[in-house]
């Protein structure tokens, strides 16, 4: 006789019949422990030849994929789950995971919107304020004994009153852009469509903005539209005193332009919180000390990942209840 040790799958699907759940790559520590004692949700293996066996064996009996903005469910992965029937994902970006295909087979996602606007934008503050000011290259000027020595540090750049451009001007653009009205600052924006009543200054393509404006913000989401959208010509109409600073995605900027840039001095400086190969961070910007790289922190705070972990599981309780999703994608 042989026992199945299988957890349970977790019941209350929207057709009455039992739903298993599956965890795709890692997520929230309070996210995977209630995947696992609530849902009895599967993992899938991170190693390709154990993936393959568990795609062989569990592929077709997943009804609910729970992923982050990280690691998604990709095109691949989305076709070998045949039964699947909805996507939680954790993470107001969606770009790891394939909506088209989930449009085509009218699967529904969700992600964790508004929650984490304020930290992220905070996120991104910080970023500018680092950047012009170079706040961590004064840091690691006086702990490498420079100042001890009797050097002075090198003057930086003015940041009350510049002229700011944010590039997507959604719920985390319009909260970067209010608290840079408290620096004196004058908004400019561009987004896929103008907002009349945001009282900012809209400009009809990246490559205007970044000509208007003294630093550029990145806020717009990830995915295939926005690849690319802040490259070579975008950045040197940002100019050799503009500087740059992304908390969206690292793929809406060509990187290897922006490295470029960097270095050969067609901008001034940048802070960056994402890239385009994460964890991977491009050498060569390790080795300026005009760039800030912060390791995608944007929404890092307890508070807020307890946020985002509660509505991540509010969305996957209310899907096995009744089929709908709390914050589905727009
Ligand atoms: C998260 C993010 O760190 O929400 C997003 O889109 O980029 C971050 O807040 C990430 O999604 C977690 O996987």
């Amino acid at each position: 006789m042989t026992t199945d040790t299988s957890p349970a799958p977790a019941t209350g699907a929207p057709s009455g019949t039992a739903q298993r759940v599956l965890r795709v790559g890692p997520v929230n520590p309070t996210v995977a422990a209630a995947l696992d004692a609530e849902f009895g949700a599967l993992v899938l293996p991170e190693d390709p030849g154990e993936r393959e066996t568990f795609l062989e064996d569990h592929g077709e009996e997943i009804r609910v994929a729970v992923c982050s903005g990280r690691i998604g469910v990709d095109t691949e992965l989305m076709r070998r789950l045949p039964a699947l029937e909805g996507i939680v994902s954790f993470g107001v970006g969606y770009d790891s995971t394939d909506v088209g295909q989930a449009a085509e087979r009218g699967i529904p996602v969700s992600n964790t919107p508004e929650v984490l606007n304020d930290c992220v934008a905070d996120t991104a503050v910080a970023l500018y304020l680092d950047t012009l000011r170079r706040v961590s290259a004064s840091d690691r000027f006086v702990r490498s004994g420079r100042w001890a020595a009797g050097e002075g540090f090198p003057l930086t750049t003015r940041a009350t009153g510049r002229t700011v451009g944010i590039l997507g001007l959604g719920r985390i653009g319009a909260a970067i852009a209010h608290r840079l009205e408290a620096f004196g600052c004058a908004i400019h924006y561009h987004n896929r469509r103008e907002r009349p009543g945001s009282g900012y200054t809209y400009q009809p393509s990246v490559r205007e903005l970044a000509e208007a404006v003294d630093v550029l913000i990145v806020a717009a989401s990830g995915g295939p539209e926005s690849a690319g959208l802040v490259g070579a010509a975008e950045l040197r109409a940002l100019g050799p005193q503009g500087h740059l600073v992304n908390i969206a995605r690292g793929t809406v900027v060509d990187e290897s332009a922006l490295v470029a840039a960097l270095a050969d001095g067609t901008i001034a400086g940048a802070g960056l919180d994402v890239y385009a190969d994460e964890p991977h961070v491009p050498e060569a910007l390790l080795e300026m000390d005009q760039v800030v790289v912060l390791p995608h922190v944007g929404s890092g705070t307890h508070e807020t990942r307890a946020d985002m972990a509660r509505l991540a599981l509010a969305n996957l309780r209310q899907f096995l209840t009744d089929g709908t999703l709390v914050t589905p994608i727009s």
